[in-house]
């Protein structure tokens, strides 16, 4: 029998979004909307992970204002501090013992392979740090220190996912039983890949200098639709979902997360009209998806010490379980216990 497992018969879920830039529309319909579908059947861990976001250069005032605001996120977009622990990664200080562990257990040629890695490389040529090579170890150990059984993730963590599964099946073999293999769980949906609306074939990035490549989660109406407006599409003009229409499908992947659409329906909806209808109908669709989320953010933020209260009760709740993992970990590879 698995111990990990609860007497409800629950297991474990774990993820993390970086305080690396404003929650945009690509993180919720690909990461957050579906921890909110899995918080009732998991006991679950979701942290802020600021650990990760300084691998690339953050200004400090910003980081901490952004934390929170990821913090208050979290929880407009429904996600329920009483079911979920909701923490920042630097808060629980076993994430980062137990990477230094894994780096250990980590190989240089598996982490020059990872794509993000490269692109990151690219993106940051001036600082490409060791933090930015070994952000998947870490990334390991945010998983395995709660052992836990399933992390929902868009689908460019798929490799990191794999690293991850790798180095708690390395770690095993020489230790025994410690870590329970993560499953990833990317949605089958396409809202796993949320692209950019200027560059279609890329994916929707929070840290994309581009203003109109992305929609904010707490952009104004207006803004959102003058975004839509703008977004790169074909000189095509029929709205379908087809090869070589990048620009579109993605519109149509948005929409239908927004609406709960098929692209049939939506292709129906839209026969005998012009982008400039559709655009504007994806606009309208998607302001009115986040109303409800904008508001409750702002009465979130107007409570900073009841947003700090909650995260301090998740710190605590992820470091009991997180601490016995590491107390574990270090038994069996042999540091001196007194
Ligand atoms: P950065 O641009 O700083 O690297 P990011 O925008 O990629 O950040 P993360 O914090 O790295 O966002 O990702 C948080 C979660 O959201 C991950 O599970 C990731 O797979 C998912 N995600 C992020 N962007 C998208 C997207 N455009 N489509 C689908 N899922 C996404
Ligand atoms: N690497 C992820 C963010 C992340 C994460 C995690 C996701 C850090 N730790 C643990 C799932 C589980 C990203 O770049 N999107």
């Amino acid at each position: 029998m698995d111990n990990n497992i609860n007497n409800n018969g629950k297991k474990i879920v774990l993820s993390g979004i970086q305080p690396s830039g404003d929650l945009n529309i690509g993180t919720y319909f690909g990461a957050l909307k579906n921890w909110v579908k899995l918080q009732n059947d998991y006991i679950n861990y979701f942290c802020i992970v600021d650990m990760h976001a300084i691998t690339v250069r953050q200004d400090p005032s910003v980081l901490r204002r952004r934390t929170l605001e990821v913090a208050a996120g979290y929880i407009a977009c429904g996600l329920d501090p009483e079911k979920c622990a909701l923490f920042v990664q630097s808060h629980v200080p076993a994430h980062a013992q137990l990477a230094w562990v894994l780096n250990c257990y980590a190989m240089f040629g598996e982490l020059s392979r990872m794509t993000q890695f490269k692109e990151k490389s690219e993106q940051h040529s001036d600082n490409i740090n060791a933090g930015l090579f070994t952000y998947p170890v870490l990334q390991a150990a945010d998983i395995l220190i709660y052992n836990a059984h399933l992390v929902p993730v868009g689908a460019d963590q798929k490799q990191h996912l794999e690293l991850s599964r790798d180095i708690a099946v390395r770690f095993n073999s020489v230790y025994g039983d410690v870590f329970t293999v993560p499953e990833p769980y990317i949605s089958k949906e396409k809202s796993a890949k949320i692209c950019s609306l200027q560059e279609p074939a890329k994916k929707m990035s929070k840290s994309d200098k581009n203003v109109n490549a992305t929609v904010l989660l707490f952009d104004k109406k207006d803004d959102i639709i003058k975004k839509f407006k703008r977004a790169v599409t074909d000189s095509d003009t029929a709205v379908r979902f087809a090869e070589g229409k990048d620009g579109v499908n993605n519109l149509m992947t948005i929409y239908s997360c927004a609406t709960g659409k098929s692209y049939d329906e939506i292709e129906r909806e839209f026969s005998g009209k012009g982008y400039g209808d559709f655009k504007l109908a994806v606009g309208e669709a998607v302001a009115d998806a986040l109303m409800p989320i904008q508001k409750k953010f702002g009465e979130l933020m107007s409570d900073r010490t009841e947003l700090e209260k909650i995260l301090k009760d998740g710190a605590q709740r992820a470091s009991r379980r997180a601490d016995r993992t590491l107390a574990k970990v270090y038994k069996k590879i042999g540091f001196l216990q007194i």
